[in-house]
């Protein structure tokens, strides 16, 4: 079995050491950061997002999952971040308020950074007002929101109210994204744009700022 597909099974298992052993020989074989993350670490997160919705395993496993994801992550994110450039603006970017989810709001994190970018991360379960000051008090010119709960993915529209009712329309952007949002959401609540994956919302940020 290849490495990648060695990967997401130990991920799928909850297997941290052999997740982060696995992760090295990839790096040493020279398959591509991008490789790793989505045919590896992010291939047996979705093995494990299936299970989870058809009840085949329950919360302690997918903890267990996220915990070897992120050791995997901390062995590529300096690969990432090694395609980096001059700065290309600066991002307020967190996960909304009641949601506890950060594995992909940190992946954009990651790959922002890696493209130059300055991000102020402020984790997750943000309040609205918390994205907007922090924007403001830093100067940044977009904020990324990340919800995978239907339940929280409310909150992006009070962020966007927010923006509006504080004056800052046109010079403060938005971009959301996460599983449940889509282009259609972000439209309905007046974001300024929606992004399907962490390279995608690389691309968009761009166009935001220029
Ligand atoms: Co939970 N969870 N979870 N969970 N969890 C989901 C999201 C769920 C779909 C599982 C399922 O039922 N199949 C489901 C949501 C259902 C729904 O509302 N649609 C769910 C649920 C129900 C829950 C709880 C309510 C469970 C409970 O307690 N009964 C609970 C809620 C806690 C809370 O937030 N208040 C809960 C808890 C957890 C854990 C804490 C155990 C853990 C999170 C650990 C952590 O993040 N530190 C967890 C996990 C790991 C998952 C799954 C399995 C994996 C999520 C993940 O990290 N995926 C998930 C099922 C699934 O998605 N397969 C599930 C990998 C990650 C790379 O993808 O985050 O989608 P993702 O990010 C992508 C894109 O969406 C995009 O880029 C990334 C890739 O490039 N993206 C952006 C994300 N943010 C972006 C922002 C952008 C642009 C792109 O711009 C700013």
């Amino acid at each position: 079995m290849d490495t990648l597909k060695q990967i997401a099974l130990a991920l799928d298992g909850g297997d941290q050491t052999r997740v982060a052993e696995l992760t090295g020989q990839a790096i040493e074989q020279q398959l591509t950061a991008k490789e790793i993350l989505d045919d590896g670490l992010i291939a047996g997160m979705n093995v494990v997002g299936e299970k989870f919705r058809k009840h085949e395993i329950f919360l302690p496993h997918v903890l267990l999952a996220a915990r070897a994801m992120y050791s995997g992550l901390d062995l590529i994110e300096p690969l990432l971040l090694e395609q980096g450039a001059s700065m290309a603006g600066k991002a307020v970017i967190g996960s909304v308020q009641g949601d506890q989810h950060d594995i992909g709001k940190n992946l954009v994190g990651i790959m922002l950074k890696g493209s130059g970018f300055e991000v102020i991360d402020l984790g997750s379960d943000v309040a609205p007002e918390r994205f907007v000051d922090a924007a403001v008090e830093s100067g940044a010119q977009v904020i990324g929101m990340s919800a995978l709960l239907m339940t929280t993915m409310p909150v992006m529209k009070k962020v966007v109210e927010m923006i509006k009712e504080r004056g800052l329309e046109g010079e403060l952007k938005t971009i959301i994204g996460g599983a449940p949002v889509s282009s259609d959401y972000a439209q309905e609540i007046g974001a300024d744009a929606y992004a399907f994956d962490c390279v995608s919302a690389v691309e968009r940020i761009r166009g935001l700022i220029v």
